[in-house]
């Protein structure tokens, strides 16, 4: 088989790049070692900032995010036994975000890939990388017992963190920047109504918890826990107990529980691999770099990457290599700033276990500064909803 572009992984990344070549004229196959289900089975990230929501209207898969998807103008700050509002809205001119679900997002993307009949491999084991430091890469992998090579002028790696794109690359053309937090976050899934309209990120002296949601009546929590912890040690009651514990006394009060429908825990790591290009490969998302959850902007790092790989190729078709040349450059420029910002809020909201009693102290005093500055909510805000593309 031969394609212009061959996208391994098929996450976010991958899908929406996918549709953004279709949308240029650029055929391309997706290639993603699990199964449908599995990918929607990963419950992921849940804010999507407005650069993202444009960049799906572009590829025609917004109408059911703009149908079901939440329009938040604002969220809340809690320390201190109270919570304090930022307006994202009036600090920024008059952005949003959409919480919307990343599940929901891939689900919308792999609907409109497979009504415009465009290859996606599914269950494709053994993937390999070949020859990308030439003219004519291919990508070779084995599905249900055959075995498959691709060829084509492109690779993008967008197979997530622990995928082959990145390892694929000799490790002397690599610079990697890594630091792993010493705790992680617990999350629940329940389909009970969120305990505030808005998310709730809360600073406490037993450590961080935060509250988001998918609906009105389906609820996202999480809480700071540790890199021992075990899934199972976690009974659904120890769970909201030790959330209500985080949150402010008027918010653990309204806090409807009921059983989980999901239970992980996740670890907390920044990590950033440079270039983003090695001859005709492209890593794009968190194949090129992840952040903590806290600012909420790994998924729409990958969508921004996507957007500048998109853009480079079709320009590239059209005769000039100026895109991908600048594509590292381009991407992770933005990619530093949102590493910062996350590393930031989560250095600010969690609890580190050298902080003692002064770290947690320094913390409500800067949490006290950023509600009454409006200098420094305004640069939450403005980091929160997305810095500009
Ligand atoms: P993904 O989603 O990991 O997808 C990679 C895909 O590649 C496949 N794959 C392979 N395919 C072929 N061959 C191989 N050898 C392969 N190896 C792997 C995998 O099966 C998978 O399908 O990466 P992608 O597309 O770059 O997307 C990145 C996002 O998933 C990630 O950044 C976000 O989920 C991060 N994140 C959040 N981001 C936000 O923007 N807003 C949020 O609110 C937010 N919350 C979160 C998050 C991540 C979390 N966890 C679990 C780390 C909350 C959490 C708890
Ligand atoms: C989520 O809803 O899963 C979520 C929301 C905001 C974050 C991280 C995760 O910062």
């Amino acid at each position: 088989m031969r394609v212009q572009v061959a996208i391994v992984g098929g996450g976010p990344a991958g899908h929406l790049l996918g549709q953004l070549l279709y949308k240029a004229g650029i055929d391309a196959i997706v290639i993603e070692q699990r199964s449908q289900a599995y990918v929607l089975g990963r419950i992921r990230a849940g804010v999507l900032e407005q650069g993202t929501t444009d960049l799906l209207d572009e590829v025609d898969v917004g109408a059911r995010m703009h149908r079901e998807g939440l329009v938040h103008g604002g969220f809340a700050l809690g320390f201190g036994g109270a919570h304090h509002r930022i307006d994202l809205n009036k600090l920024t001119g008059g952005k949003n975000v959409m919480v919307y679900g990343q599940t929901e997002v891939t689900h919308d993307l792999m609907d409109a890939r497979a009504a415009a009949g465009l290859a996606t491999a599914y269950e494709a084991e053994n993937v390999s990388l070949h020859d990308f430091d030439g003219p004519n890469p291919k990508v070779r992998y084995v599905q249900h017992g055959v075995a498959h090579e691709v060829e084509c002028d492109f690779i993008a790696g967008c197979d997530g963190f622990h995928g082959v794109s990145r390892a694929s690359v000799p490790a002397a053309a690599l610079k990697t920047y890594e630091r792993v937090y010493p705790f992680g976050w617990l999350g629940v899934l329940s389909d009970t109504p969120p305990v505030s309209e808005e998310l709730v990120y809360a600073n406490h002296a037993r450590g961080f918890a935060l509250c988001s949601m998918r609906s009105h009546t389906r609820s996202r929590y999480y809480v700071q826990c540790s890199l021992e912890d075990k899934v199972e040690n976690w009974s659904d009651n120890a769970f909201w107990d030790e959330l209500r514990s985080r949150l402010a006394p008027e918010l653990a009060e309204s806090l409807v529980t009921g059983p989980s429908i999901e239970k992980s825990i996740a670890p907390l790591r920044s990590f950033v691999a440079e270039p983003m290009r090695f001859g005709r490969l492209f890593l794009a998302g968190d194949a090129a770099h992840i952040v903590p959850p806290t600012g909420a902007k790994g998924l729409n790092l990958a969508a921004s990457d996507v957007r500048y790989l998109a853009r480079a190729l079709a320009e590239f078709y059209a005769g000039s290599e100026a895109g991908i040349n600048h594509y590292s450059d381009t991407c992770l420029r933005r990619v530093w700033k949102a590493v910062r910002f996350s590393w930031w809020f989560t250095s600010l909201m969690h609890k580190f276990p050298d902080a003692g009693g002064f770290g947690q102290k320094i913390q409500e005093a800067e949490l006290d500064y950023l509600i009454h500055s409006q200098a420094a909510s305004t640069s939450l805000a403005e980091n929160y909803v997305g810095l500009p593309l």
